[in-house]
């Protein structure tokens, strides 16, 4: 779908970084029904940061589930938002109790009833957030107005797909970074960073991981490159013997610094110090700052094959990190330098198919 190139806020979970489309699902089923659905609509349609991209026809059926309740006019809004999911799904309850909406019985008679059916291709499985909503596939009539939106979808990717063709290139969305102030990167730099930062955001997002688990990436961008331009005398002060390699050092010196700066989370500090060398200890952070690293699209040297790659990652971490551990180590051999024996054992934890 149309992706903004300007990314927002921060971390409060509030915005999503990308437009999604979001289906929303409305109900009703007693008093003036046909009333609170254009209610809904209307409320839906200015929601902050989302644009309303179309409706299905209203459809009355008859109530799904045992109890007696009077039938329901149903209908569905397709919409395209920044908001994420959860901030929608508050944005709803808030329009529902507008509509005069009390909760007392589950699946009861209501006034109005939003639903987010689906969430872009997200899948969301909390206590209190379900997407797509468990009850699509038992609703024939919300099957057929998301088919019906669908082609909506499809014609909006489809023109899209011609503005990116013809689109000079393929930029990585910045995430804006706050910096830790012993960072001593030049501008250049900051933007490869805060690419690094919006490709991992939009990975977490895509991945749907704990907020938790998306800052200690953001932390790992922020810090991983904060010093690669400060001067060789300082680099050499604070990485380990052992890294005699000019080019390898940034990674280590930042590790350190960062720990003197208060970082106490080991994944995250394993992820910075081996960050352009592998490590076959890392968790998750260690391993997405790695494939960011790389592929994010300002990067010089992008190869043809990167956007396909970036799009592959959140349904195939491990095929990719394959697949980039393989370039890394080709380029460092390429270059006749030594690999790092952490490399190595990086290399043969993988595991991958040769
Ligand atoms: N919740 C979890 N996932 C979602 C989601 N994807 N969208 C949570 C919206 N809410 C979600 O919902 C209960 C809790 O579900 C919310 O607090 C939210 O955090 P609710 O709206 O308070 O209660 P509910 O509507 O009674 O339950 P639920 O599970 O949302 O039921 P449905 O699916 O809304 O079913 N028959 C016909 N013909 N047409 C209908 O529209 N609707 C229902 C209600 C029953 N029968 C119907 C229809
Ligand atoms: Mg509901």
């Amino acid at each position: 779908m149309g992706r903004s190139t300007t990314w927002k806020s921060s971390s409060s979970g509030k915005v999503a970084r990308i437009p999604e489309w979001a289906f929303v699902a409305l109900g009703s089923n007693i008093g003036d029904r046909a009333r609170y659905l254009a209610f809904g609509r209307q409320r839906l349609a200015r929601l902050p940061r989302t644009g309303f991209v179309a409706t299905t026809s209203v459809e009355e059926t008859e109530p799904i589930d045992g109890s007696a309740q009077p039938p329901y006019l149903n209908q569905m809004m397709l919409l395209a938002t920044e908001l994420a999911p959860r901030a929608l799904l508050e944005h709803c309850h808030a329009i529902e109790a507008e509509a005069g909406r009390t909760r007392t019985e589950h699946w009861g008679p209501r006034t109005l009833d939003l639903d987010i059916v689906r969430y872009g291709d997200l899948i969301i499985r909390e206590p209190d957030l379900s997407v797509p909503h468990p009850e699509l596939p038992n609703r024939p009539f919300w099957l057929r107005e998301v088919g019906e939106l669908k082609r909506h979808v499809l014609r909006a990717e489809g023109a899209r797909g011609m503005r990116e063709r013809d689109a000079a290139g393929d930029e990585s969305p910045r995430l804006p970074v706050v910096f830790p102030e012993w960072a001593r990167a030049s501008k250049k730099r900051r933007a490869h960073i805060e690419r690094v930062a919006g490709l991992l955001a939009h990975w977490a997002d895509r991945m749907a991981v704990s907020p938790a688990e998306r800052e200690r990436w953001l932390r790992a961008a922020a810090y991983h490159d904060a010093v690669k331009d400060a001067s060789p005398g300082l680099l050499r002060g604070l990485a380990p013997d052992g890294w005699d390699v000019d080019t390898l050092r940034h990674g280590p010196a930042a590790a350190v610094l960062a720990a003197n700066g208060g970082e106490k989370d080991d994944g995250v500090l394993a992820a910075v110090r081996y960050h352009s060398v592998g490590f076959a200890e890392w968790d998750q952070v260690g391993q997405m700052l790695y494939l960011a690293d790389y592929l994010e699209a300002g990067r010089k040297g992008a190869e043809e094959d990167h956007p396909a790659l970036r799009a592959r990652v959140p349904a195939d971490v491990h095929a990719v990190l394959c697949e980039i551990a393989r370039r890394r180590i080709a380029y460092q051999v390429e270059r006749g330098r030594a690999l790092l024996p952490e490399t190595l054992v990086f290399w043969d934890a993988l595991t991958c198919d040769d």
